[in-house]
């Protein structure tokens, strides 16, 4: 991606305009920040600014040399046009999520990856085609020239959305082997751990903490430490990267999964959905918080991450970046809205990581359950296959009968039973 000269735009309907954020987003996209224009007042329909500070745009970006223009707000189609009337010739007009679209498609390394991000261009390009044909149709109608326009034009939005189909079903087919791989990894006894969380929090970091050296990738060829990179920088995650991990002498797979970021539309979440199902399915969700952000940041971080996430899932909140913090207790009290108590961790550092292992321990689903059995080969070999799918917790032997007693994930304890009624028949 070649760098723009950008000059950061942002309006708010009330309050200050914040851009660090923006900021952030154009750095990760590889531009050059070379001015920033911000405005308090409501949306005016035309330019989505207000023209006193769109002409005022024209002047800084001439003073600056500016090549381009980043708005923090989304702009319609209509007001992309009219500020492209006002602005010097050639600068290139960013919104938000074009943003956000062309830092994905830098990062997207996997296959799934990439056809999630083509899905979330489509349906960015779709009302913007739609707008531009409108336009151009009110265009001819003033002229009264008629004839073919219309076809013509209907074809570009078929196009498009049948494109959103077959992309669609290719990921429909990623995600059904990725139900039965997680189905499989259930059936082997492993919990299934995701971590989530805003951009930037630190999950990355934490999964290199936590894993094994195993993979357990889908992608097994794709190298893992891209994939799981860690780097202070806005979206630098984008597919899944699953590790295996001991935590507390209990086997789970971890997933890391692509960060959260404040007003992100429908269409493109929607767009990331088999990426999520790694999160929706998680026996446990680990939420990452960046502990060191200010208190405001960090409610609402907190605050996006959650609506992100499923109503049903257990999410265990992890104070990251502690050793950046001064007083964690003030952290502590901001995420006191969940279930679970925070557990405070520098993913950096090492701090804390034991801990956090003994709480995901807790928190994960278990049955205990137990079995007499008569003494026999097909019963050893029970208790073999107890011992590498649970945690056996005792097995005594009486003369005819052996008794053994194991706890594990349900899914485990439901196949026991099955095994064990097998043997009792
Ligand atoms: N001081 C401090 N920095 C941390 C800690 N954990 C992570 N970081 C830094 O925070 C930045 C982001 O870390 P990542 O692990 O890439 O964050 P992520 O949540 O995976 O980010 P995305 O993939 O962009 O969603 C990196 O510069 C890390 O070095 C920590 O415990 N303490
Ligand atoms: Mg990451």
């Amino acid at each position: 991606m070649s760098g723009y000269r950008i000059i950061i735009v942002k309006r708010v309907n009330a309050g200050s305009a914040e851009t660090a954020e923006i900021r952030a987003l154009a750095e990760a996209a590889g531009h050059e920040i070379v001015g920033e224009l911000t405005q308090v007042r409501s949306e005016d329909s035309t330019y989505n600014l207000g023209q006193g500070a769109i002409k005022r745009l024209s002047e800084r970006i001439e003073a600056t040399a500016a090549s381009g223009v980043i708005f923090d707000n989304e702009l319609s189609p209509q007001q992309a046009h009219n500020i492209g009337e006002i602005v010097p010739d050639g600068i290139r007009l960013i919104d938000r999520y074009r943003l956000i679209l062309d830092i994905f498609e830098e990062q997207a390394g996997t296959r799934e990856a990439q056809l999630q991000v083509q899905l979330a261009e489509l349906h960015y390009e779709l009302p913007r085609v739609q707008e531009e044909i409108r336009l151009e149709k009110e265009v001819a109608n003033e002229r009264r020239s008629r004839g073919g326009l219309g076809e013509k034009e209907n074809r570009r939005v078929t196009d498009i959305k049948e494109r959103i189909q077959r992309i669609e079903e290719q990921l429909g087919s990623i995600d059904s082997a990725d139900t039965k791989r997680r189905e499989q990894h259930r059936d082997a006894g492993l919990s299934l751990v995701a971590l989530a969380g805003y951009t930037n929090a630190g999950k990355s970091t934490l999964l290199r903490r936590l894993a094994d050296d195993l993979a357990v990738d889908r992608e097994q060829h794709t190298d893992l430490t891209e994939t799981a990179g860690t780097e202070d920088r806005l979206f630098k995650t984008l597919g899944t990267t699953t590790r295996r991990a001991t935590l507390d002498g209990r086997a789970v797979l971890v997933t890391d999964t692509i960060g959260f970021i404040r007003d992100l539309p429908g269409w493109l979440v929607q767009s990331f959905e088999s990426t999520l199902g790694a999160v929706r399915h998680a026996d446990l969700v680990c939420l990452v918080i960046d502990a060191s952000d200010p208190l405001d940041d960090l409610h609402e971080k907190v605050e996006t991450s959650r609506n992100h996430l499923a109503d049903d899932v257990r999410i265990l909140p992890v104070l990251n970046k502690v050793d950046v913090v001064d007083d964690r207790q003030t952290a502590r009290e901001a995420v006191s809205q969940f279930e679970l108590p925070p557990a405070a961790i520098s993913a950096v550092e090492g701090t804390g990581v034991d801990d956090l292992c003994a709480r995901i321990r807790d928190a994960l689903p278990e049955q205990r359950a137990r079995f007499v059995l008569s003494n026999s080969g097909e019963t050893m070999r029970f208790v073999s296959w107890a011992y590498d799918h649970a945690d056996v917790r005792a097995v005594d032997h009486d003369g005819e009968t052996v008794s053994i007693e194991l706890v594990g994930h349900p899914s485990i304890v439901r196949q026991a039973n099955m095994r064990a009624k097998e043997l009792t028949r």
